[in-house]
């Protein structure tokens, strides 16, 4: 039974280990925070002597540097507002750590006792959850659960032991739905402690965001639950997303976290891959099976590996195809097959002037280089070595090539494929038709879409009357 001298006893013990804690970290001085606006792929960070890994890259993104004080590892994040260039042309107001968003990726190796200073420099209080780590309950970052929040203006300390390797991540649990919403993520990469194990070459590293943008303006809205229309890696869209480059024969780690509201379904061409480990710990290799898309829940953290044994420049994307297209694309109409002048006369009558497009599919909106609002993004984009490539949102490359430099994450260009190795036309006219039953692929005659009258076209269209 715990008797009231006791439980004095107790709480005293408590606030003498706080103190000692405390005391401890006073006892340096706080480390520097470094900060980093850019939002281009900094080099990653060699290992200091005596420890042997292969350090991660973070697309578009940094590793946070640390200090060593005695046998502690110390890192400094700070909470605090922050502008992301989302892609060339787009432009936000977020909130971050040490400058961006995501904040840095903080590295450590198994076995490490890290602390992690964290300074509040937002207007509302925060705290920083550890997702997926094995902490001492009062280190798990749950504000009014297991530490106060940290007030706006203050500094707390977070101290724990790197208990396991893997990749985890780190949030606030103070506001979830804004800070969340407002780019406050990052990831952890835990090498193990024996560089032996689960070595690789290319070590790649990114979260999952996604924000609602009405067109035209710079701050997300925070409240909306389903209807996000940027969908980001590291805070950024196709095509400011960092390729991956790879040393053709290099073993390729991709380690990936989504804390977007949705699951994402990501697809690797060209490759089979294992899905290694989650932010639960390793996949044991008999429990691994070969795969070209994992999904990625909500929540969580995959980390696919593969053997980059093919050239080429490989898609490398979210396979829900709405989440690699960017705003405006999403409460387009479906106008597929209707006659264009019906077209152009339903919207005249409804809004004069207006033009009538996207009659044969969306591909000619990735050309047409409509007026977009300012600091908004056309919906798909980027042109590759053969035209447009209509794409955006979360979409990259894998671009492997012979002979890479083995740090080198410069985008090695275009892929010169090899001379009659690229899908080409063949000449019907010369080769003849082939034979088709009479009447296959005519227009069966279109459905309007919902709520539109058109002179002249049936409802339900054509089939029906057979
Ligand atoms: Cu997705």
């Amino acid at each position: 039974m715990l008797s009231r001298r006791n439980f004095l006893t107790r709480s005293a013990a408590v606030l003498a280990s706080a103190a000692a804690i405390s005391s401890r970290a006073e006892a340096a001085a706080i480390p520097e925070a470094p900060t980093n606006a850019s939002a281009a792929m900094q080099p990653p960070l060699p290992p200091p002597s005596g420890q042997d890994y292969q350090p991660v890259v973070t697309l578009n993104g940094w590793t946070l540097p640390w200090r060593m004080n005695g046998e502690w590892k110390e890192f400094h994040l700070v909470a605090e507002e922050v502008t992301r260039e989302i892609a060339p042309g787009m432009t936000v107001n977020l909130w971050g750590y040490n400058g961006q968003t995501p904040g840095p990726t903080i590295e450590a190796v198994e076995g490490d006792r890290v602390r992690i200073y964290v300074t509040n420099k937002l207007p509302e209080h925060t705290t920083v959850h550890w997702h997926g780590m094995l902490v001492p309950n009062g280190m798990d970052g749950v504000g009014g659960l297991t530490q106060p929040h940290i007030p706006p203006g203050k500094t707390f300390v977070y101290e724990f032991l790197l208990k396991k390797s893997g990749t985890f991540m780190y949030h606030p649990h103070s506001d979830e739905m804004v800070q969340m919403a407002m780019g406050m993520m990052g990831m952890v990469a835990v090498h193990p402690r024996d560089g032996s194990l689960h070595r690789v070459d290319r070590d790649f590293v990114f979260i999952m965001s996604a924000y609602r943008f009405n067109p035209g303006t710079s701050l997300p809205q925070v409240t909306e639950m389903t209807d996000f229309n940027i969908w980001t890696w590291n805070a950024r869209v196709f095509p400011g997303i960092d390729v991956l480059p790879a040393r053709l024969g290099d073993r390729v780690r991709i380690r990936m976290g989504n804390l977007t509201m949705t699951n994402h379904p990501i697809h690797l061409h060209g490759h089979d891959f294992r899905v290694t480990s989650t932010d639960g710990g390793w996949v044991p290799e008999t429990a691994q099976s070969p795969e070209t898309t994992t999904d990625v829940p909500v929540g969580a953290v995959r980390v696919l590996e593969f053997l980059a044994d093919a050239p080429g420049d490989w898609a490398f994307h979210c396979h829900k195809s709405h989440h690699t297209m960017n705003a405006m694309g999403h409460d387009v109409k479906n106008f597929i097959g209707v006659p264009p002048r019906a077209l152009s006369q339903a919207l005249n009558r409804a809004a004069p002037g207006a033009m009538a497009m996207g009659t044969t599919g969306m591909a000619d909106m990735a050309e047409m280089g409509m007026p977009l609002p300012p600091n908004t993004l056309p919906m798909m984009t980027g042109t590759g070595p053969f035209g447009p490539i209509e794409m955006g949102g979360m979409f990259s490359m894998v671009k492997v090539r012979e002979g890479l430099a083995p740090n080198d994450y410069r985008d090695p260009g275009w892929y010169q494929h090899p001379q009659g190795s690229v899908a080409y036309e063949v000449n019907v006219a010369q080769a003849g038709e082939p034979a088709r039953p009479p009447g296959a692929g005519d227009s069966p005659g279109m459905e309007m879409p919902g709520g539109m009258d058109m002179p002249g076209m049936k409802p339900g269209g054509g089939h029906n009357n057979h």
